[in-house]
């Protein structure tokens, strides 16, 4: 997997996970996914399918079902190549859920109590405070681990559990001697934001019950432009980034982000324009952007067979990388094989 290139150094590797809870949206997209795809070129890169993780609230079979095949084929259809990088479904992988046993026994009850997601989580789904919920950030940790990367490029939401997958790392390796490597955070350059197009103090979520507030990246051209129309903006009427207009500045996040265009650039662009324009300016690149990832999506989504073939060589790839750690580190906590 990792050839050389001019230097003749390995390349490094990054790793990171998305859950099938939901079609990813536009800040998704422009926050994480985009970026997977731009990594591609310089690093030697594992991405999966968090299903596991799924579970830690209340999943639909049959929905569940359709949701990892779609966010499989949203994978191939925002441009990660199954020749370049390691694509698979997480729990096509035994090894996960095994070295996550091996790491509960290394991680304390105190720890996982302060993370600020399982406090959400449980206050949010309380008739489902599950263990599951509480071990959440463990199996994360093998998810990292067991393949060594260098970097796991994750939004802010998830510093507190890359950080407590490296404390595991830091306490496993200091019992046993080195087995993991301690990954780096990846924060990538452009740490897009997006906000919700109906309340721009909260962040863009693929679970707002209000489904004007993020644009879904498998919305038709329509109902992204009119989207936009909606969103909430002020009543000044300048285009221009300022904290008293969160709206308008996440719009313009958003057109920066889409056509790398700066936020000197936009303002000017847009000088003495109403917002009506600015906004249909807005959508119409958006929609440029994601129509050719859905029409793409829907040619992978329609093809099962290609998919299923896809995913079970991606998780064949990822068992070879990852059963040579979890064997390394059964071995050194002193099990017979
Ligand atoms: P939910 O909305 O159901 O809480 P989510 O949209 O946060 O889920 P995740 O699967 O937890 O989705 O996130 C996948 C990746 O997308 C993470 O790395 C996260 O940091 C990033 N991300 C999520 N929402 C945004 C956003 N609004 N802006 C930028 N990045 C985001
Ligand atoms: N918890 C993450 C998804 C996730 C992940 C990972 C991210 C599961 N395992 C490993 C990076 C590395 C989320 O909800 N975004």
């Amino acid at each position: 997997m990792s050839d050389n290139n001019i230097t003749n150094q390995p390349k490094k590797r990054a790793l990171s996970c998305i859950q099938p809870s939901g079609t990813p949206t536009l800040g998704n997209y422009l926050g994480a996914l985009k970026n997977w795809v731009a990594m591609q070129e310089e690093f030697d890169c594992v991405y999966a399918i968090a299903d596991l993780h799924a579970i830690t609230v209340r999943q639909e079979p049959a929905k569940l079902r359709r949701q990892i095949h779609e966010a499989f084929a949203l994978l191939l259809a925002i441009g990660l190549d199954p020749e370049k990088s390691v694509l698979f479904i997480q729990a096509q992988v035994p090894e996960h859920a095994q070295l996550s046993w091996l790491l509960s026994c290394h991680t304390q009850f105190g720890e996982l109590s302060r993370m600020t997601q399982f406090k959400d989580k449980s206050a949010r789904h309380a008739d489902n405070v599950n263990a599951g919920l509480f071990t959440y950030p463990v199996l994360m940790a093998s998810d990292i681990l067991l393949y060594q990367p260098d970097y796991v490029p994750v939004g802010a939401d998830q510093k507190q559990h890359l950080e407590i997958a490296r404390d595991i790392a830091v306490r496993f390796n200091g019992i046993y001697g080195d087995v993991f490597k301690v990954p780096e955070p990846y924060i990538p350059k452009t740490g897009a934001r997006v906000m919700s197009l109906q309340d721009p103090t909260k962040k863009m979520s693929k679970s707002d019950e209000n489904i004007n507030g993020f644009i879904s990246m498998l919305d038709d051209r329509d109902t992204i432009i009119r989207k936009f129309k909606r969103a909430v903006t002020d009543s000044e009427a300048c285009v221009r980034v300022a904290p008293e207009k969160p709206g308008v500045s996440n719009l313009i996040g958003i057109y920066s982000a889409v056509t790398g265009k700066t936020e000197a650039e936009i303002e000017r662009e847009f000088e003495g324009k109403g917002y009506g324009d600015f906004k249909l300016a807005v959508g119409e690149t958006v929609a440029d952007t994601l129509d050719p990832i859905r029409a793409s999506f829907e040619r992978y989504i329609a093809d099962k067979a290609y998919l299923e073939e896809l995913y079970h060589k991606g998780a064949d790839s990822a068992e070879r990388l990852a059963r040579k750690t979890y064997f390394k580190a059964m071995k050194k906590v002193g099990y017979v094989l």
